[in-house]
């Protein structure tokens, strides 16, 4: 794939930095080798036409390879797993797997750990916070734990590295501010597996570089 443009937040506050999702696709392209531009936006204009025609909902990252826009973490992750034997296995079963554990991360486990990232961040301040807070704590670690004892035997979800694994971790990190994924030891070592990969830490090196060069500007 050529010609890669990958959208991103210019500055953000600190307890959102390496969790911005435009790490998801920089640690894949890192993972497959694929050269790419980053374009960042200001926070502030992402509803701005121009970035609205980009991403519908004037999110980040919005994603344009071979002349060819797309948005969600998910769909540019599929995307890219169809080029590159580096993030998606070739067999059928293999692909079928690695899908359904992309709308496991998306969308059984991040709704319950983004829950408690933002009770804790944006919502801290709301005087039921505290109150809410186990209700949240509970219902997240729910999932962790079938998550943890489908861990308990794998490396990787679906044995292999593939992009469910990018989106998996990532998801997890929403909660680095907390011990819960620590109280799940299968989970924690996970994690630590995803992030010790050299291609996580160029994304995410590349990603907290950004927001420094902004910052000096
Ligand atoms: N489901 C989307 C979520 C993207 C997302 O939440 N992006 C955040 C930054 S990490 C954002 O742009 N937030 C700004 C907003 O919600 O207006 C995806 O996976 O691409």
């Amino acid at each position: 794939m050529k010609n890669i443009t990958i959208t991103g937040f210019r500055s953000i506050p600190p307890f959102a930095m390496g969790l911005v999702r435009d790490l998801r696709i920089r640690w894949a392209l890192e993972e497959a080798g694929f050269a790419y531009d980053h374009h960042p936006i200001e926070v502030e204009a992402r509803n701005a036409p121009e970035n609205r025609a980009f991403h519908p909902f004037g999110m980040v990252p919005a994603f344009e390879g071979d002349g060819r826009r797309l948005f969600e973490t998910g769909a540019i992750l599929l995307r890219l797993a169809q080029d590159s034997e580096a993030l998606a296995p070739t067999d059928r079963d293999g692909r079928e797997q690695m899908t359904a554990w992309m709308f496991a991360a998306l969308n059984s486990v991040e709704p319950a750990v983004q829950n408690v990232g933002t009770l804790d961040t944006l919502l801290a301040g709301e005087p039921w916070a505290a109150q809410a807070r186990p209700t949240m704590v509970q219902m997240a670690e729910y999932r962790l734990g079938q998550l943890a004892d489908w861990l308990e035997s794998r490396e990787y979800l679906t044995g292999r590295f593939t992009v469910a694994d990018i989106l998996m971790a990532t998801v997890l990190r929403i909660l680095r501010h907390t011990d819960i994924v620590a109280g799940f030891p299968s989970l924690a070592a996970y994690l630590a597996r995803c992030e010790a990969r050299p291609a996580f830490q160029k994304a995410l090196a590349d990603q907290i570089a950004g927001y420094a060069a902004a910052e000096a500007a």
